[in-house]
């Protein structure tokens, strides 16, 4: 039997691409670029699946020229936005994600990003590295301590409740804002506000673990970032369109904002030159999933997807 043809768009973890070639016919370009639109839509006429990661976007425009003989679209990714999914749908073309198995990894992105913007990593990791340190004193480098203080999150999916698990580790209290009330069990004691603001006007920290959808674009906008307690500590490792990013360096420049974490932006690859002025945002370039466990379990349960969907199973993670 013939395998199916699949296209990698980019250079997953190597068990991934050694269980794909083995199952599959694949392409695969070891220059790692994104693939843009008339890649994608070129690619469409070779190839029976695509895996893609959040660098490929299949806009409306990219989707209505897509080839009838591309049949699912397997993400390496939990979020799809990059995925225009009304666009998709008419089309027949299924859409999985790989939900579950990147929440750990991410959400010890969080942590590392909510301490290290807590407790100035960016500056003392430079002065010490500078060879610059030459100067101690009890008022040096004095950051906010995260025990027992109040840590909003808004999203309880997967990231957001193993963020939640983790931080009960550290005494915070925490507080959330969702869609819909947790049950009592995943609640664990988590306190859940209803509104936005509620949760807005009690998070000491706050993380941000929601989709980004039409509806969560700019969500902390100038308005929402003037709720947070003064000196709140910002975390998102989430999507960068969720926040902006204007009201952001300008709270942090009125001192509103203590610290920021991000590993996500507006402009990706790139980032936002502007927040590196500010030694108390810290940054990341968009790696929360990226472990070497966590690699291989995206890649297998894109695979996953690809797999039940040629031997003619239900969807495994339908989007
Ligand atoms: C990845 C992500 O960096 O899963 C997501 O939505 O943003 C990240 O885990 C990326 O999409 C890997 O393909």
């Amino acid at each position: 039997m013939t395998k199916p043809v699949i296209w990698i768009t980019r250079t997953l973890s190597d068990a991934t691409m050694a269980r794909a070639r083995r199952d599959y016919e694949v392409i695969w370009d070891a220059a790692d670029a994104p693939g843009g639109a008339e890649d994608i839509i070129a690619m469409s006429g070779q190839v029976d699946g695509i895996i893609p990661c959040h660098s490929e976007h299949f806009s409306a425009d990219v989707v209505a020229r897509l080839d009838p003989r591309l049949k699912i679209v397997a993400n390496h990714s939990v979020g799809v936005d990059h995925c225009d999914l009304p666009a998709l749908g008419p089309r027949g073309i299924v859409v999985t994600n790989t939900p579950g198995v990147l929440s750990d990894a991410t959400a010890e992105l969080a942590m590392m990003l909510m301490l290290g913007a807590a407790r100035h990593a960016v500056a003392g990791d430079r002065v010490v590295r500078s060879g610059d340190w030459d100067f101690w004193s009890p008022a040096f480098l004095v950051g906010k301590q995260i025990t027992g203080a109040r840590l909003g999150i808004i999203g309880m999916g997967g990231v957001g409740r193993a963020f939640a698990r983790k931080a009960r580790g550290f005494d915070m209290e925490i507080h959330y804002h969702n869609r819909n009330r947790l049950t009592p069990e995943d609640e664990a004691g988590a306190i859940y506000h209803d509104t936005l603001d509620d949760l807005l006007a009690v998070s000491d920290f706050l993380s941000l673990h929601c989709p980004a959808t039409p509806e969560t674009t700019g969500l902390m906008n100038a308005d929402r970032l003037a709720r947070l307690p003064e000196g709140c500590v910002l975390v998102n490792t989430a999507r960068g369109n969720l926040i902006d990013e204007t009201a952001l360096l300008q709270a942090v420049e009125a001192g509103h904002i203590g610290a920021a974490g991000l590993d996500c932006f507006a402009t990706e690859p790139g980032g936002n030159p502007a927040f590196a002025r500010h030694d108390n945002i810290m940054m990341m370039p968009h790696v929360g999933s990226a472990t070497v466990r966590t690699r291989d379990a995206m890649g297998f349960k894109a695979l996953d997807n690809l797999d039940a969907f040629f031997a003619g199973k239900p969807s495994l993670d339908p989007v």
